[in-house]
């Protein structure tokens, strides 16, 4: 059993990690970069060190200021959050190398997901429905034509070392195949130093649905059922809910079954998202997230689990505290990202909070490492907190929702509590009725100024 624990991140994230540790007897390590002195992890942590300069790159992203706080700190493990060095297999072998646990997947696990082209390998040969395409990489220009004649028009080219919408291109027709082909190559090559693409057919008017996925390590593995994260903005979640609704419980035990079985038989361990693209009511594998996911609250809320504690019971070797039969739906939840923006353009707008107030009550959950006077320094990304809310049914955490965001003040920064005002007055907002490409659409009409 761990007695103490290093959080490798910052912000809410590190405050939810903190919360689970110190709720099983475990004492908290936080790292902070010298921006992030009066930053409330470092104020809720038992322990703080600080591991650098402000810029991510020499502070929560330096491997060697991290191992070094965690030994002269104690600790035996280290929870890397989400973003920084989370999914980072270097990372999970060097905290290995020096005797500390990794709270997450094995280096190899996470490797694997990392390349887009082993990922869906990997997946395939579990029996996970993936998106027609290319039999892994597409060498040149000839065999991406090969594969456009096959497949049929619109196909998409994507980077097997980009994901979550990084080194995307669509190929509309052949005449456009060169073009986006070679673009998509060059893209790859100078932002990941891998020019290898895979190319699928390209879906349309798809949602995104994400099934949560947790294993114990030694092939036992549940599914949590579905989140439908489609409200996006240039691949950015803005607005995530559980249970999808557009997803029956049938479909949800069939896939929620594949990729439990599918983690199972690879040991996976620990939390993971398997995201798929859904539509005319069929699933198709894109990429698989190897982390605790910003949005597992609305997870968290519908089943009453918490699933950072059962990382950290996995990453000490015990088993998970339910059962897939112990897992049954309560309600609807929904998550809204609160994000330190200027609307209608999401320009970041870090600065100080010169008023700062919670909202509370029944089904009300605030996660968020903002207090009032704290200064959001500009180095980090901007989401400053995330409003979950559950309710019996959807209707009810819309309205929930509505009242919560009424109660809420975040005075001193732009943000973007004024878009989620906007949008729960839309009928397709309020009825479930929307894919990835609705808020995009939205947002081009104006609808925010
Ligand atoms: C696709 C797709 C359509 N067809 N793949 C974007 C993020 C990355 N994880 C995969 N993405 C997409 N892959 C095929 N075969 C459309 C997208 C996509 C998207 C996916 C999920 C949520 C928002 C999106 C916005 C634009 C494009």
């Amino acid at each position: 059993m761990f007695d103490k624990i290093l959080i490798a991140n910052r912000g809410e994230i590190a405050l939810r990690v903190i919360r689970a540790a110190r709720e099983m007897g475990i004492r908290s390590v936080a790292v902070h970069s010298t921006a992030d002195a009066d930053a409330m992890h470092v104020r809720m942590a038992d322990e703080s060190v600080c591991i650098g300069p402000p810029p991510g790159t020499d502070s929560y992203l330096h491997i060697p200021s991290i191992i070094a706080a965690a030994e002269v700190t104690g600790a035996q493990a280290i929870h890397p959050g989400y973003g920084f060095l989370s999914e980072n297999a270097g990372f999970v072998q060097i905290v290995e190398d020096h005797g500390l646990t990794f709270i997450g997947p094995t280096a190899e696990h996470i490797r694997v997901m990392g390349d887009k082209i082993t990922a869906k390998d990997t997946m395939k040969a579990l029996g996970v429905p993936c998106v027609p395409g290319s039999d892994g990489g597409v060498p040149d220009l000839a065999a991406a034509k090969e594969i456009g004649r096959e497949f049929g028009y619109p196909v998409i080219i994507k980077a097997t070392a980009g994901g979550g919408g990084r080194g995307m291109k669509v190929a509309n027709s052949e005449a456009e195949m060169e073009r986006a082909f070679q673009t998509a190559r060059a893209e790859a090559k100078s932002a990941f130093g891998n020019d290898e693409v895979y190319i699928e057919k390209y879906l349309t008017t798809p949602r995104h649905i994400e099934i949560q996925v947790f294993g114990d390590g030694k092939g036992g593995a549940v599914h949590l059922g579905e989140r439908d994260c489609s409200l996006q903005r240039r691949h950015q979640k803005v607005f995530e809910e559980a249970p999808g609704p557009c997803i029956t419980p049938e479909e949800r035990a069939r896939i929620g079954k594949v990729c439990a079985d599918a983690v199972a038989k690879i040991n996976y361990a620990g939390a993971g998202t398997i995201e798929f693209l859904y539509e005319k009511g069929e699933f198709y594998f894109i990429e698989m997230n190897t982390r605790l996911q910003v949005e597992h609250p609305v997870t968290e809320a519908i089943f009453g689990v918490d699933l950072v504690r059962e990382q950290i019971r996995v990453a000490e070797g015990m088993p998970m505290s339910f059962t897939q039969d112990d897992l049954t739906i309560n309600g609807h939840a929904i998550e809204v990202r609160l994000n330190a923006e200027k609307l209608p353009d999401f320009a970041p707008r870090p600065g100080k909070i010169t008023a700062f107030h919670a909202p509370g009550g029944l089904g009300v959950r605030m996660d968020s490492a903002l207090y009032d006077g704290y200064v959001i320094p500009p180095y980090y990304d901007s989401l400053i907190g995330k409003l979950i809310v559950h309710g019996r049914d959807r209707a009810e955490a819309l309205a929930r929702l509505d009242r919560a965001l009424g109660e809420l003040i975040i005075d001193g920064v732009e943000n973007t509590v004024p878009l989620f005002h906007a949008l729960l007055q839309e009928p397709d907002i309020q009825s479930g009725t929307y894919n990835i490409h609705w808020l995009e659409h939205w947002l081009a009409q104006g609808k925010l100024g």
